[in-house]
């Protein structure tokens, strides 16, 4: 056995041996429980940075910790693959995305094997391959048959650098969360799916997630926003007819202290005041430029405009005026409010600024409120979500292209089935100026499935969130000739998933969805898709995190290279609860390496017989009890440290009777954080061929038995020192090991002994 610790040998040596075993293949017959490791899957930037590692590291710990416990394993790995990333690069360097997204993938993927990751990689998929993103597009048309997928015409959220929709989330602070641009408004069509559908269960079923952080669940509650409240109407006369302007409101008991009714700028009544009002026209068309989003709302200054018409208190019967106001969102509730200025906020301000009058009144009952709307016919209670539609079509080239073909006579036709998957042309290069896919003849133009006449593809392509929706569920039947099969129900639900908190409410959410549709149409039986959470801290440096942009992020490459995968792997875990963020530091790498020198050196030295007390086997069983409390509650950085001091006792000791065993417990209690080294020493010094078929050491009860104890000693009430017996010894063996003792014969000075008193495993009081 070499002397010298040399990781890049050791750990060459371990990756071809898991290689060419095939160590981490998951056997889908296996009768084994089953364990389901995943990682998020990462997007193919270029290169690995050390979130990534710290991911991988933890996942990885928990996939080999419960491979030795006798599990049978899937922990797989993939590629998020499209995405706006490989537009920008193909702008700014001239490759085409597919090109840049594919070196870089392989790149990334030997970077991920060199930190010998347990990983069955004959399970990877990349989402833009066609085998992959044709089932995006067959649930897809599943979806808009049921009428889950629709299409509509909607005010949305536009960057207008990137020329894109974004999502809600994807704003922030009225600004574009790529290109910080300030967003517009605009109206175009696009698919939406109607994971509303779901509200309630997406809500509920958070309950049967006991193994989530509390704070994820309560931010997907929050996000799904549920309120209980009234929806009711306004009468109003128009041209001779009655009309009603519907309200929402979570304050009924306010109803008799509202002072004038305010609607978006989008609201038909707005529209029709606007018709022979230039002024309200263009105060409309200036509205429609601000954000749609909420928090943006309650922030900004309150504008509006008086429309000139008025609607009825459908209690009162008092005549109130109707405002625009830019605080009322379309896409929230009626898109009108009751304006109760007395009571809300934001009412109040706007009636100030505009001079419109404030009301005092006594609250009243909702229920009353409510029955006395439902018996005038004008309206009922009603449960309303924040929780809007996903709107999926994006005005992009790399993405998964949506199934649709435009007919002038049949309209908007589904692609059929056996014409999937509708291959997204791989050789385009954009040049920033809108969807290249528009100006490929050989894409767009197609004839109709329905009247065989010339026809125009769809060039919006899919959010990439659809594709983070099911890959967990692809990966167990990679190579299934439908969307999943019956493998997919043997491994899922995923029993433990790791990834950073920014996923916490959309990629969660929609793949809670997703799997909830695939439920529904019978393609897969469970409710959940990830029973386990957790969500690991950031890697931070000098207290912020560590990025290539703040110019502060440590290469993990380079790590590898100089320390090795395993110094990595023990660093990340040694710093800090996986939970919690870590702080880089410098001299704490130099620590790991320092420490799996020592090991190696001490297995390279460590006799094979020796002899000894049972106090080194009792400390390193006392240690291991509390390392494997630890693991189960996931608190990896105190098995480490508990591996470090085994080290450090076993150095104390090495030629100890149990010496030989404490090592074999310590390099399998490691082998899951520094798994390369542990293979190594464990078949170097003879344990056996494959430390991955060891079993998980538990502690031994009889070891952890003191043999011997201490008791206090007293003459005659006085503390004088101490004696040692057996943990055994009976009172007349106490009493006298404590007349023997040197303590007790000095201080006794030949008086008669009167009485002895034995307060078990406490003290022995001699009297004089
Ligand atoms: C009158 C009132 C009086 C209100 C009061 C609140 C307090 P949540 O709980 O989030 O559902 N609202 C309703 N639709 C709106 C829209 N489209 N745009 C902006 N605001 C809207 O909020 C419900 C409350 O938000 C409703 O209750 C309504 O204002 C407002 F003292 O009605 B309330
Ligand atoms: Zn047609």
């Amino acid at each position: 056995m070499q002397e010298k610790y040399s990781p890049l040998d050791i750990e060459q040596a371990a990756q071809s041996y898991w290689n060419a075993t095939a160590s981490f293949r998951a056997d889908d017959h296996s009768t084994q429980p089953k364990y389901y490791c995943l990682s998020m899957f990462p997007y193919p930037s270029g290169k690995l940075h050390m979130g990534h590692v710290r991911n991988y590291t933890i996942g990885d710990v928990l996939a080999r910790w419960h491979k030795m416990r006798g599990f049978n394993v899937l922990q797989p790995m993939g590629w998020d693959a499209f995405g706006l990333p490989a537009e920008n690069a193909a702008i700014a360097h001239g490759v085409p995305p597919a090109v840049w997204t594919k070196d870089n993938i392989a790149h990334m993927k030997q970077q991920l094997q060199s930190l010998g990751l347990g990983v069955d990689w004959d399970r990877e998929l990349a989402t833009c391959q066609p085998d992959y993103y044709r089932w995006n597009q067959w649930l897809f048309l599943r979806m808009l048959e049921k009428g889950t997928a629709y299409k509509k015409t909607q005010v949305v959220n536009w960057d207008p650098v990137d020329q894109t929709v974004l999502a809600n989330e994807q704003v922030i602070e009225g600004r574009g969360w790529r290109t910080g641009a300030l967003v517009e408004k605009r109206e175009i069509p696009g698919y939406y799916l109607a994971i509303t559908k779901y509200a309630e269960e997406l809500l509920t079923s958070l309950d049967s997630l006991p193994g989530w952080p509390e704070r994820v669940r309560a931010m997907q509650a929050n996000w799904i926003g549920k309120s209980v409240g009234v929806r009711f109407a306004f009468p109003y006369d128009q041209e001779g007819q009655r009309e009603l302007l519907w309200v929402y409101t979570t304050r009924a008991d306010t109803i008799m202290g509202v002072t004038f009714c305010a609607v978006a700028a989008e609201h038909p009544l707005a529209t029709l005041a606007a018709q022979n009002n230039p002024a309200l026209a263009a105060f409309i068309d200036e509205c429609k430029h601000g954000s749609v989003m909420e928090a943006d709302m309650a922030t900004m200054e309150k504008k509006g405009m008086a429309t000139g018409l008025f609607v009825e208190h459908p209690l009162t019967g008092e005549r109130l005026p109707v405002w625009v106001a830019n605080y009322v969102l379309m896409s929230y509730g009626e898109g009108a409010v009751m304006a109760v200025p007395a009571h809300d906020e934001r009412d109040m301000v706007f009636a100030e600024k505009y001079g419109l009058p404030v009301k005092q009144i006594e609250l009243a009952s909702i229920a009353t409120i409510a029955a006395e709307l439902k018996a005038k016919g004008l309206g009922d209670v009603q449960v309303q979500y924040r929780l809007r539609d996903w709107g999926i079509s994006r005005q992009r080239y790399w993405g998964c292209p949506i199934p649709i073909i435009h007919c002038e006579q049949c309209g908007s036709v589904p692609v059929p089935d056996d014409q999937l998957p509708v291959v997204l042309p791989e050789d385009c290069v954009p040049d920033g100026s809108g969807n290249p896919l528009a100006k490929r003849a050989d894409f767009l133009v197609c004839p109709c499935p329905t009247c065989g006449k010339p026809a125009r593809r769809e060039t919006d392509t899919m959010d990439t969130f659809v594709d983070s929706s099911w890959y967990y569920a692809r990966y167990c039947a990679p190579d299934a000739q439908t969307m999943v099969d019956h493998r997919t129900d043997h491994w899922m639900p995923v029993d433990q998933y790791v990834g950073g908190i920014e996923h916490a409410i959309l990629h969660l959410l929609y793949s809670r969805f997703w799997t909830k549709v695939m439920r529904d149409m019978g393609l897969v039986h469970y409710d959940e898709p990830f029973t386990h959470l957790l969500t690991q801290g950031m890697v931070l440096k000098d207290g912020s995190k560590m990025s290539k942009s703040k110019g502060n992020g440590v290469d993990p490459q380079a790590l590898i290279e100089q320390y090795g995968a395993d110094t990595a792997r023990f660093f990340i875990i040694f710093a800090a609860p996986p939970d919690q963020s870590l702080d880089w530091s410098d001299a704490g790498v130099e620590g790991a390496y320092r420490f799996l020198k020592r090991l190696w050196a001490l297995g390279a030295t460590l006799p094979k017989n020796g002899e000894g007390s049972s106090s080194l086997r009792r400390e390193i069983h006392g240690l291991l009890k509390q390392a494997n409390y630890d693991l189960g509650r996931l608190q990896f950085n105190t098995v480490a440290s508990a591996a470090m001091k085994m080290l450090n006792a076993l150095e104390k000791s090495p030629s100890d009777a149990h010496a030989s065993e404490g090592f074999s417990i310590l390099l399998r209690l490691l082998s899951p954080i520094t798994p390369h080294i542990c293979h190594v020493l464990w078949r170097e010094m003879g344990y056996g061929d494959d430390i991955l078929h060891a079993p998980w050491p538990e502690p031994l009860e009889e070891a952890l038995v003191q043999d011997e104890i201490e008791l206090v000693l007293q003459i005659n009430g006085k503390t004088r020192g101490n004696v040692r017996v057996a943990s055994s010894a009976d009172k007349a063996s106490i009493e006298a090991t404590a007349l023997a003792s040197e303590m007790a014969q000095k201080f006794m000075e030949d008086r008669p002994v009167k009485k002895i008193i034995v307060v078990p495993n406490r003290l022995v009081n001699i009297v004089v």
